[in-house]
């Protein structure tokens, strides 16, 4: 007889799965139970690191990752790194035990209560199948559906007695079932477009994360060759879908109405690839774009496209039509601009010698760390710091908690790691955002995952001492982290520390650390640097 979880193994084998990210409990020890030999099972010990984990490893490979939660606590604890999985398009299938289908009507411990209502609406679809049989099929559809564009989160409710159940054997075709997605531009369409870029007179590019996410990088660089125009990254900016050091690149925009006016002033079309039309963080009044502008965006989400207050949008396959842009638009002769000046060195350790700032300690990573290194931030004051000094050169360099949930850094840096073992993972996370997901250091240790820790230690929630001065409010408690003693909790946990408060101890500690294969936490006192209003 062929199980329902035999067949749910072979169907995830076909998709590419053989890892699963979680945290079991009674309800989901059935489908662990003789787990195959070829899958590996990373424990997490809490489930927010679970699914920050499977995220980073679904967004650096492009394909869907499975995380195992156990039942409602289970799945609550996941719900806020599940927040980021959707606003990065993360394909992923997260899976929750349930109780057994013979108590069902009487409620037992374990039950998950309305299973189904409770991820949403952070999951493209959710579903607790009607009877056992079903189940392979559900298996196979979340799969589809967490991968076909939008890519996204979806989760399935499965009750535990339902995997030794025997499939229909009708499920068999599943195996081999192929879903895909087309979608670059009609022909005239297409035209409609290369017109628009060909004809502005000042165009300027704004890419954001899907572009990176769909391998694209190169297109959009060709493309703004052609163009001559700047490169500015949407805000809120979750990956790197430019290198940094191109003359064109501008950097992150602003996450404000009139700042990113301001930044794209001058500019008659505004063409955005890969990213919501805008996602704004602080409130400013203003016009959502400069004068004489027309903006026109690609991306991959219809509610993107629709919810965009201004300007036109076609959704689509953002790498095929930025392929189809690159070579169709013929190049304007116009000079690329400038590169952006890089800033001093010196003058940022002269000022505060007596403590490293976030800009020195970038410039040595920068100058030490192989290129081709990969970047997990979660360090949100001195996000744009980062994005002014170091180099971000190829596809999948760096990440952020699309949604701003803390506590996707430590984990999906472990994610990043699995999945791109040829390059390093550098995490590079505030003293507030560690504690978050403190345990993915355990799971780093254990399963000898090497990505390297950077503790940055300013004592405070910067960035909330910073939004305290966006909206003028004084005396607010809860705003201040001292006295955590990050070495201790790494050793603790079973990865090597150490505390590197200069220059020279830091240099010598990140060598070190790219030398060995190990994780290691380096803990760096910084000046707490809150950026101007
Ligand atoms: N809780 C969660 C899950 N996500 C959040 N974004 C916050 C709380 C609010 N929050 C921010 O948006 S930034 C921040 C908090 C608490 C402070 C981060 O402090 P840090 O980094 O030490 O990690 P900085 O550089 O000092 O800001
Ligand atoms: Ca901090």
């Amino acid at each position: 007889m062929t199980s329902v979880r035999d067949l749910t193994y072979r169907l995830l084998r076909q998709h590419g799965i053989t890892m699963v990210f979680g945290n079991p409990g009674s309800n989901e020890l059935p489908f662990l139970s003789e787990f195959p030999s070829d899958f590996q099972y990373y424990l997490a010990l809490h489930e927010g690191v679970a699914v920050a984990m499977a995220d980073g490893y679904a967004q650096a490979t492009g394909r869907p990752a499975l995380v195992n939660l156990h039942s409602a606590a289970g799945t609550g604890n996941g719900m806020g790194a599940l927040a980021n999985a959707w606003n990065s398009h993360s394909p992923l299938l997260v899976l929750a035990g349930q109780q057994t289908r013979a108590m069902s009507g009487i409620e037992p411990l374990l039950t998950n209560l309305d299973a189904t209502v409770l991820p949403r609406p952070l999951v493209k679809w959710s579903q607790e199948p009607t009877t056992a049989r079903d189940v392979p099929l559900a298996i196979n559809r979340g799969l589809h559906m967490a991968s076909l564009p939008p890519s996204g989160p979806v989760f399935l409710s499965v009750p535990y007695d339902d995997w030794t159940a025997e499939v229909d054997p009708r499920s068999e075709v599943l195996i081999g079932r192929q879903v895909g997605a087309a979608g670059s531009l009609d022909a005239t369409s297409l035209d409609v477009l290369v017109k628009r870029l060909s004809e502005a007179s000042n165009p300027v590019l704004v890419l954001g994360a899907d572009v990176d996410a769909c391998n694209a990088n190169n297109f959009a660089v060709q493309l703004a060759e052609k163009l001559g125009a700047p490169v500015w990254v949407a805000p809120s900016a979750g990956r790197c879908p430019f290198p940094t050091s191109h003359s064109c690149f501008r950097g992150p925009l602003v996450a404000g109405i009139a700042s990113l006016s301001a930044a794209l002033k001058g500019h008659d079309l505004i063409a955005v690839f890969g990213a919501p039309v805008f996602r704004y963080h602080q409130y400013e009044t203003g016009n959502f774009l400069p004068d004489g502008a027309q903006l026109v965006a690609i991306v991959t989400d219809p509610q993107e496209a629709a919810r965009a207050p201004i300007g036109d949008a076609y959704v689509g396959d953002v790498r095929a039509i930025l392929e189809a842009l690159a070579e169709r638009v013929t190049s304007t002769g116009r000079p690329l601009p400038a590169p952006r000046p890089r800033p001093s060195r010196e003058a940022e350790v002269a000022v505060r010698h007596d403590m490293l700032t976030a800009g020195s300690v970038f410039d040595i990573v920068d100058e030490i760390a192989p290129a081709g290194t990969v970047y997990v931030n979660e360090a949100p004051s001195v996000t744009p710091v980062l994005w002014e000094r170091l180099r971000l050169e190829h596809q999948g360099s760096y990440y952020f908690a699309s949604a701003g949930g803390l506590g996707f850094g430590m984990p999906a840096a472990l994610g990043v790691q699995l999945a791109a073992s040829s390059r390093r993972v550098i995490a590079i996370i505030g003293d507030g955002s560690a504690n978050y997901s403190i345990t993915a250091l355990w799971t780093a240790a254990q399963y000898k995952i090497p990505v390297i820790f950077l503790i940055m230690k300013n004592g405070s929630y910067g960035a909330l001492r910073w939004f305290a001065n966006v909206l003028k409010v004084d005396n607010v408690p809860g705003l201040d982290v001292p006295d955590i003693d990050f070495v201790a909790l790494a050793e603790g946990y079973g990865v090597h520390a150490v505390h590197a408060d200069t220059r020279d101890r830091l240099k010598h500690a990140l060598s070190a650390a790219l030398a060995s294969n190990a994780p290691m936490l380096i803990e760096v006192p910084t000046a707490l640097d809150v950026p101007a209003t």
